[in-house]
């Protein structure tokens, strides 16, 4: 095997829900590369999505088992599978905790794209049933095992909303001072109030509910990981066999905006600016993803301690500086197109995000990543891509118009 075998000290049962998606199979990779025993549960929604979409990945994903034999022949390492929904299957879910016995749970497995999330009524209540029950069961399960299981959550940025008149959003809580009856001034520290962009966003601000009461009656612990939108493809782990790549979306529901934008100046179409582009949002390329997902394993909350709440983000751009910046690497043209979304139009973002640098990571930057990831993905694969697939329609009111490039 080409990447350094870093074997860690304490090895951990680690079960990884939604370890088939853009975020979970790296980081399952990454997991049972240092030396962890990884089990995923997937239902395989996200590749029935695409279906649904006709849409696909613009790198050639493999099937399950093909990955996971891959993973084997390169690595010498076995990662256990199940196919179940964690939303409906709750005995299933018991019956794997039960078995497994882990001792942490990474819980990626929700329906995670905004524009998806607000198609229509039939993709809001999907989100909405998907993402709480899925949640909901896994807490539940974790009690009901009897086991002391670590739950380690992806999160989002967006539950902060994104205005935050010039301070830092802390990570997680807020110290207040409220003014009791009798006129003395009590200090208090209450979760960060949030404020949801979309159906998704909301689930997930609804899941930290969930944490906090699941923590306090049953003492489960549990770190959120408030994650920005992340970046690039590859880790070292699934550069190792082309069998093992990860997914790069870009199509209108589920693309993110900077790989969007590598992705659309490699084949030549206008980079999709939404509105005026002041938009300001929170980075992390995927390899920092999973090396946080590492320091959060190995630095678990005490039993009694409250939910642990970091950060997971690297960097803050405004999206017309992400297309001036793709367009000077690629010579790609910025469209200015009709914004699909309600959001701010321009909006500040400050972000503490201590924690992590505190524990070690060490951050890819955009400067180091940007050029690589263009040559060595969007433009390698530009030949997969299918422009009718590129326009944000998914729109936030009926009245809204769909974000297309003029003349397209
Ligand atoms: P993804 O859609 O690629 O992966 C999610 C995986 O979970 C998929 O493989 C899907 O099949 C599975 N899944 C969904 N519902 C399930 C269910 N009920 N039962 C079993 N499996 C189920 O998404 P991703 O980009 O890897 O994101 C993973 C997590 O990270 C999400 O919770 C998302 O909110 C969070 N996150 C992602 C980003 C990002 O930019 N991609 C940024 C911040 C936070
Ligand atoms: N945008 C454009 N042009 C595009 C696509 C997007 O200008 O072609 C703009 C959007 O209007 C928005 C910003 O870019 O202002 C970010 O959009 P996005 O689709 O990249 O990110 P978002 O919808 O916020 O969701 C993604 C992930 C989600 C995660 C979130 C982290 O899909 O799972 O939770 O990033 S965060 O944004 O920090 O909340």
């Amino acid at each position: 095997m080409d990447v350094e075998n870093k074997q860690v000290k304490s090895y951990k049962k680690i079960v990884v829900l939604g370890g088939d998606g853009f975020c979970g199979w790296p980081t399952s990779l990454y997991l049972s590369n240092l030396g962890h025993d990884v089990v995923i549960i997937d239902n395989l929604s996200r590749r029935n999505i695409d279906n649904e979409l006709e849409a696909e990945s613009l790198t050639p994903i493999q099937p399950m088992g093909i990955r996971l034999t891959a993973w084997e022949e390169v690595s010498e390492k076995k990662i256990g599978f199940y196919n179940i929904d964690i939303a409906v299957e709750y005995d299933e879910l018991l019956q794997i905790i039960n078995k497994e016995q882990p001792n942490v749970i990474v819980h990626f497995a929700e329906q995670r794209s905004a524009p998806y999330s607000m198609k229509s009524p039939k993709h809001k209540r999907y989100t909405v049933n998907n993402n709480l029950n899925a949640t909901h069961n896994v807490l539940c399960a974790i009690v009901d095992s009897g086991f002391d299981i670590h739950l380690v959550h992806l999160g989002t940025m967006g539950v902060y909303g994104y205005g935050t008149a010039g301070m830092k959003i802390p990570e997680g809580y807020l110290d207040i001072e409220v003014q009791t009856e009798t006129g003395e001034r009590v200090e208090q520290q209450i979760l960060y109030p949030t404020n949801p962009g979309s159906i998704y966003h909301m689930t997930k601000s609804q899941d930290q509910l969930l944490f906090h009461y699941y923590n306090k009656n049953d003492n489960v612990r549990i770190t959120d990981l408030h994650q920005g939108i992340v970046w690039g493809t590859n880790t070292r782990e699934t550069k190792l066999d082309e069998r093992l790549i990860n997914r790069f979306d870009y199509d209108g529901d589920y693309g993110t905006v900077l790989n969007r934008f590598l992705m659309q100046a490699s084949i030549g179409y206008p980079i999709t600016v939404h509105g005026t582009g002041g938009q300001t949002r929170a980075f992390i390329h995927i390899q920092d993803t999973v090396r946080c997902i590492q320091l959060a394993i190995e630095n678990p909350p005490h039993r009694e301690e409250k939910v642990m709440i970091f950060n997971q983000m690297t960097e803050t751009h405004q999206i017309n500086d992400l297309a001036r910046l793709v367009s000077e690497i690629t010579g790609g043209e910025v469209a200015y197109v009709s914004n699909p979304r309600k959001e701010a139009a321009e909006n500040d973002l400050h972000v503490e995000n201590n924690l992590f640098l505190s524990k070690g990571l060490e951050p890819v930057t955009l400067d180091e990543g940007l050029f690589q990831e263009v040559t060595d993905v969007a433009k390698k694969y530009k030949h997969r891509a299918d422009e009718s697939k590129i326009p944000a329609k998914s729109t936030w009111t009926k009245e809204q118009q769909p974000g297309i490039p003029r003349g397209l």
